[in-house]
C-alpha cells in the first residue's frame, strides 16, 4: 500500500470519529492481546478527541491483560447485557462481521461502522475501512492514527500498544516483525514502557493452573509413526481439575508442532456438550485451512480450527487420518 493511500485511510478514520459523538468499541470473540489492546487504545484516542466510548466484547476477558488501564471498563456479554446508546461503531482487529460475535445484536446492520484491521482476509464490512494487511497488529495502525491526529500516547496507552505488538508478533519473533514494528516499539520504550517486564509477564510467566494443564496435555502427546503429525488432547473435565480456564489452552498446540520433523500439530479439546474442537498448526507443507474447511472450519494456511462430533477417540483418528492424507 502506498504512503498516500495510508494517509488517506487515516484521514477518513479521523473524519469518521469527528463526525460522531459517541461510539461502541468492539473487537473479536475470544480476544487476544492485540484485540484487547486495540479496544483500549482506540478508546483512549476517542476520549482525547472529546468523544464518548463504551467497550463491549462478547467473551470472557483474558485475566492476564488486567494490568492494562481501562481493562475493567470493558464489558463482557458473558456477565451482563448493558443498555447503551451510541452513534457509531468502531470494530478493531475483526476480520469479518461475524467475528464480533453476539455484540452485533446491539446495533442495526446499517449502523455507521469504522473497521480497523490487519487481517488479509478482511472483507471491508465497514462504512469506512482502514485495512492494512502488512501491519503486524491492529495496534500498529492505531499508533499511526494517534500520531496522524497530532497526539502522543501517554505511558499507559504506550503499554497497550506495546502489548499488542508483542503478542501478535510472538515476542518480536514472527515474520511480521518488520523494521516498522521495531521502530514503533523503540518509540514506545522511549515513552517509558518496560519491555522486559511486559515480556516476562506475557511470554514467560504462567499460572500454576496453566502449568498443570500443560503437564496433563504433554503426558498424552502422541506422534504418527513417521513423526510428521503430533497431537494432544484435553478432556472435558481437565480444565476444572487443573483449575484452568480456556485462555490457558493458548500455545499448548505448539508443543506438538515444535518437535523436529513434525509437519502438523493438533490440539483436541473436548467441549462440555461432548463435541471436539481441534486447533491445527502447520510447519508449512500442509494447508491446514483446507483441512479444517473440509470439516466445516476455517482459518489460515498455517493455523486453523474446526469442530468435530464426539466421541473424542473417533474425532481424533478421523482428523489425524485427514492430515495424513494431506501430507502424502
Ligand atoms: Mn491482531
Amino acid at each position: 500500500m502506498s504512503g498516500n493511500q495510508m494517509v488517506q485511510q487515516l484521514d477518513e478514520a479521523l473524519a469518521f470519529i469527528k463526525a460522531n459523538a459517541s461510539f461502541l468499541v468492539v473487537s473479536h470473540v475470544q480476544p487476544d492481546g492485540d484485540a484487547i489492546s486495540s479496544t483500549l487504545v482506540v478508546s483512549w484516542l476517542l476520549e482525547r478527541m472529546g468523544k464518548k466510548a463504551v467497550m463491549i466484547n462478547e467473551s470472557e476477558l483474558p485475566a492476564r491483560l488486567q494490568y492494562l488501564r481501562g481493562f475493567d471498563d470493558i464489558r463482557s456479554l458473558k456477565h451482563e447485557r448493558p443498555e447503551v446508546s451510541f452513534d457509531a461503531v468502531i470494530a478493531v482487529d475483526c476480520a469479518d462481521y461475524r467475528r464480533m460475535g453476539e455484540v452485533v445484536s446491539m446495533f442495526p446492520e446499517n449502523c455507521r461502522l469504522l473497521n480497523i484491521d490487519h487481517h488479509p482476509t478482511n472483507n471491508g464490512f465497514g462504512t469506512v475501512n482502514v485495512i492494512r494487511p502488512e501491519a503486524a497488529a491492529t495496534v500498529e495502525i492505531l499508533y499511526d492514527l494517534i500520531i496522524h491526529a497530532g497526539l502522543t500516547p501517554d505511558l499507559e496507552c504506550a503499554k497497550a500498544i506495546y502489548t499488542g505488538l508483542l503478542t501478535d508478533t510472538g515476542g518480536f519473533r514472527y515474520s511480521n516483525t518488520t523494521p516498522r514494528v521495531m521502530e514503533i516499539a523503540a518509540s514506545l520504550l522511549g515513552l517509558g514502557v518496560s519491555g522486559s517486564e511486559l515480556a516476562d509477564h506475557l511470554l514467560e510467566k504462567m499460572t500454576i493452573a496453566k502449568l498443570k494443564l500443560l503437564q496433563t496435555a504433554l503426558a498424552r502427546l502422541t506422534f504418527s509413526e513417521d513423526l510428521k503429525i503430533g497431537w494432544l488432547y484435553i478432556g472435558k473435565e481437565d480444565l476444572a481439575e487443573c483449575g484452568a480456564v480456556s485462555e490457558d489452552l493458548e500455545g499448548i498446540v505448539n508443543y506438538a508442532l515444535n518437535v523436529d520433523g513434525v509437519e502438523v500439530g493438533i490440539l483436541f479439546k473436548e467441549t462440555s456438550d461432548g463435541a471436539v474442537k481441534a486447533s491445527m498448526r502447520s510447519a508449512g507443507k500442509a494447508d491446514v485451512a483446507a483441512i479444517a474447511q473440509s470439516f466445516g472450519g476455517g482459518g489460515h494456511v498455517r493455523a486453523s480450527g474446526c469442530r468435530l462430533e464426539g466421541p473424542l477417540e473417533g474425532a481424533m483418528s478421523g482428523l489425524v487420518e485427514a492430515v495424513r492424507k494431506a501430507l502424502v
